[in-house]
């Protein structure tokens, strides 16, 4: 089959929380490869790109705040349908949707007042995004 490309973003909850590990085994043990990883605090210009389909929703602003809140991992990660595989293994984008099993409903947090936009992990949602979400993290990857 076809290899495929997702941008993975471990979010500074994640990173604060000694999660890396964890998901990181998670994407390993599932077969899929680590091609480009680095550790980063996004700008708001990198977030304004990253997440423009939502920069007119009502919770862009605290999205960006927490995004750049402290350090991120960022990767590329590559294997068959490696796009919805991951989708599927970050589970529901509420922490109280999430199903057991899936990275947000074992370890995200419920959300809280206080972190209404916290959920661990981003993952591109379609390989149109995940080329242009790598192009932005990884340039040197791209050419
Ligand atoms: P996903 O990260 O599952 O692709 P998304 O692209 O719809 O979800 O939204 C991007 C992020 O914005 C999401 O991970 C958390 C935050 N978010 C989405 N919907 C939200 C909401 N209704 N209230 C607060 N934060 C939200
Ligand atoms: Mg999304």
């Amino acid at each position: 089959p076809k290899e495929e490309h997702t941008l993975v973003l471990i979010k500074p909850d994640g990173y604060a929380r000694g999660l890396i590990g964890e998901v990181i085994s998670r994407i390993e043990k599932r077969g899929f490869k680590i091609i480009g990883l680095k550790i980063t605090i996004p700008t708001q210009e990198e977030l304004e790109e990253h997440y423009f389909e939502h920069k007119d929703k009502h919770f862009f602003n605290s999205l960006c705040e927490y995004m750049s809140s402290g350090p991120i991992v960022a990767m590329v990660v590559e294997g068959s349908r490696v796009v919805q595989s991951f989708r599927n293994m970050m589970g529901d984008t509420n922490p109280a949707l999430a199903l057991p099993g899936t990275i947000r409903g074992d370890l995200a947090r419920d959300w809280g007042p206080d972190r209404g936009v916290e959920n661990i992990v981003h993952g591109s949602d379609s390989p149109q995004s995940a080329d242009r979400e790598i192009a932005l993290w990884f340039p040197e990857m791209v050419d």
